[in-house]
Parts: C-alpha cells; sequence; structure tokens
C-alpha cells in the first residue's frame, strides 16, 4: 500500500459541491482507501487570468495499492466528469485534483511530476496539508509539511536566486524586484565569485561578505520582500571546487560559527544552465573525472550538494531562459505572501 497525499481545488460553479463530488468518486473506485480529508479553506486565486472567482482548497490523505500512473487516471476522470475544461494555463476550473506526494517517491516524466513541483511553497495547499498529515516528509528537500508551512510564516520575507550563469541570474533578480516593486539585494563582488582559483582568503572575505550584506540588509525595508541576487551557500559550493581540504576545514569552521545568525530565504530560486553543462556536472564519479570539468560544471555539481536534502531551505528549480519564469516567479511570491484569504 502507498500513502498519498492529493490536493483538491474549485473556483467555477458550486465549488463546495464539486469538492464532496470528487471525494464521493474517488472513494468509489477499487483499491482507494480513505485515510483523512481536511477542512475546506477559501484562499485567493493565484497566478492565471485575471478576474476568476476565490478558490475552495483542500487535501486529501489515501492508501492504494494502484501505480502513481492509475491513480492520476482516476483524478482526470473525475475531472472530467465534473466538466473541467482546459483552456488556459492556471484558469478556473470546476475542480483541479493534484497528486502531491506518493510514499517518498521522485517521479519526472512528461504528465506527471511527483512531489508535486510548487508544493512547497504554496499556502493554499500546504495549510491544509499539514492540518492532516504535518509530519509526512517531502522527499526531495527532507522536510516536513509542518515544517515548510512554518517556514512561510517566518517574519522575514526574503527570497533568493542561485545559479551558474551568474548574469543572467542577476539580471533575472533585478528584473523581477522591478515588476513588483521588492528590495533587491545585491552582491556587487559576485563576478568574480564563481572565477576559478581564488585563494582561501578571498573565500574568508566572500563570506564574511555577503554574511554583513544580509545582517545589514534583508528586511530591512518597507517594501513586501527582499530579494536577493545571490545566495550565501553558493559560497560552500564555490570554495569546494578551489581550495584543498585542509583549507576547507577553516571555511567550516567559520561556516559553523555564523551559521545560527544568518537568515535562509524563504524560497531559492536555482535558475539552472543549459543542458550540456549539467550533463557534465553529472561526469562527477571520481575525483579524477571532476579535474577535468570545466570550474562551472564543478561548481553546479556542488552546488547540487549543497542543496541536497536536507536542504537549507525550499528550492525551486527553473531554466534560466525559460520565457514563462516570471510569470511563475510572480505566482510564487503571491503564494509566499502571508495575505489572509478572503472569508466567504
Ligand atoms: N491552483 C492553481 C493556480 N492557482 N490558486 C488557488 N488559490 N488555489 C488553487 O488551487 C490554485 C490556484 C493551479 O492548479
Ligand atoms: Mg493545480
Ligand atoms: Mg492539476
Amino acid at each position: 500500500m502507498s500513502k498519498c497525499l492529493i490536493a483538491l481545488g474549485s473556483n467555477l460553479g458550486n465549488r463546495r459541491y464539486n469538492l464532496d463530488e470528487a471525494v464521493k468518486q474517488l472513494r468509489s473506485y477499487e483499491n482507494i482507501r480513505f485515510l483523512a480529508r481536511s477542512r475546506p479553506i477559501v484562499t485567493n486565486p493565484i497566478g492565471g487570468p485575471s478576474g476568476q472567482g476565490s478558490f475552495v482548497n483542500e487535501v486529501l490523505v489515501i492508501d492504494t495499492n494502484r501505480t502513481p500512473e492509475s491513480l492520476l487516471q482516476c483524478a482526470q476522470q473525475i475531472e472530467n466528469s465534473l466538466g473541467r475544461v482546459r483552456s488556459q494555463r492556471w484558469g478556473a476550473r470546476t475542480i483541479d485534483i493534484d497528486l502531491l506526494m506518493f510514499d517518498q517517491r521522485i517521479i519526472h516524466t512528461p504528465f506527471l511530476q511527483i512531489p508535486h513541483p510548487r508544493m512547497m511553497y504554496r499556502r493554499f495547499v500546504l495549510q491544509p496539508a499539514s492540518e492532516i498529515a504535518p509530519e509526512f516528509e517531502h522527499p526531495v528537500i527532507g522536510w516536513s509539511l509542518a515544517r515548510l508551512l512554518e517556514n512561510l510564516n517566518s517574519p522575514t520575507n526574503y527570497l533568493a536566486f542561485t545559479g551558474a550563469d551568474i548574469l543572467r541570474t542577476k539580471q533575472i533578480a533585478r528584473v523581477l524586484a522591478n515588476r513588483l516593486d521588492l528590495q533587491l539585494m545585491s552582491d556587487s563582488q559576485s563576478a568574480t565569485l564563481h572565477q576559478a582559483g581564488q585563494t582561501l582568503a578571498t573565500w574568508l572575505e566572500f563570506l564574511d561578505h555577503r554574511h554583513e550584506l544580509i545582517a545589514r540588509q534583508c528586511g530591512k525595508t518597507n517594501k513586501r520582500f527582499t530579494v536577493g541576487d545571490f545566495w550565501i551557500n553558493e559560497v560552500l559550493a564555490g570554495c569546494n571546487v578551489d581550495l584543498p581540504a585542509t583549507e576547507l576545514r577553516i571555511i567550516e569552521q567559520r561556516w559553523r560559527k555564523i551559521k545560527p545568525e544568518i537568515i535562509q530565504p524563504k524560497l531559492l530560486i536555482y535558475l539552472t544552465t543549459p543542458k550540456p553543462l549539467q550533463h557534465e556536472a553529472k561526469k562527477i564519479s571520481s575525483a579524477v573525472a571532476a579535474r577535468r570539468l570545466t570550474p562551472t560544471a564543478r561548481f553546479i555539481a556542488e552546488l547540487d550538494k549543497v542543496i541536497a536534502k536536507p536542504a537549507p531551505c525550499p528550492v525551486v528549480r527553473l531554466f534560466a531562459d525559460d520565457p514563462q519564469n516570471l510569470e511563475e516567479l510572480i505566482a510564487a511570491i503571491k503564494c509566499l505572501d502571508s495575505d489572509t484569504p478572503p472569508q466567504n
């Protein structure tokens, strides 16, 4: 049996009826056992065309012998039977049934992505989900759902960007901050950070400089969010490329000392680079092979280790060149915002 988390949402027609009907139909399938249903919450629509009505959202926990693909089929049958029309991404819908998690499995196919790629930062998912499954662990970042929700509620509204293509990363951060009128926290020294062959002294300087920058600027604003065009943990990835083990120990010592003071972002936006580089980074299997890679590919491989589970903060990966990035990011910020939902 697999334990599975499912999200329901409706913002068209009789919303409560749609949700009840979806639950009723789901219960009628063989090999699906119902474990829990959250209370419904009313939420502001996030993303998509303007003028949509508010949503009613809830989350379910079930046990099933079905495969993820078969469960997805059930969900789509129910969506169809309740008159779901797919015309526009994030458009109004009578019912949306999303598979959030399927045990601890990680699935990436063109039809199915589990865990749901946006569940980590969506309040309309995390709030009902942590009501019924607070201890359920997100398999990618290794955090419980309760901790993910707590993260959204933390007082500092801070978002950070990272990526191997530093100019592109800084540019997207700046465009986002301008567009939404957010505080941009920019590290003017970043450009040299990714150049290979820095000394221990330079890395220590980078670490202190960024630590100080965050302490001085992060959250010190009237704007809704602070947007960092860097992530301090990049230093840990970069120095691993440059320094021998004896010197790494000195960086690690300094890191342990400052770590409790460092505010981590509510969400890290990892802008990934074109495929060839990623492919190259994956080839790191031995120290010998590692030395043959370009410094950028080695940096990417090290960055992947820094965000491995348990991750220091929730991470969302976007392709640096995806033209939909901005729309995606604006929606993400709206999700993170602690606006109280409408009460109707
Ligand atoms: N679903 C979306 C997009 N936006 N906003 C709210 N409040 N609730 C949703 O379920 C929802 C959304 C895409 O499926
Ligand atoms: Mg959805
Ligand atoms: Mg869906």
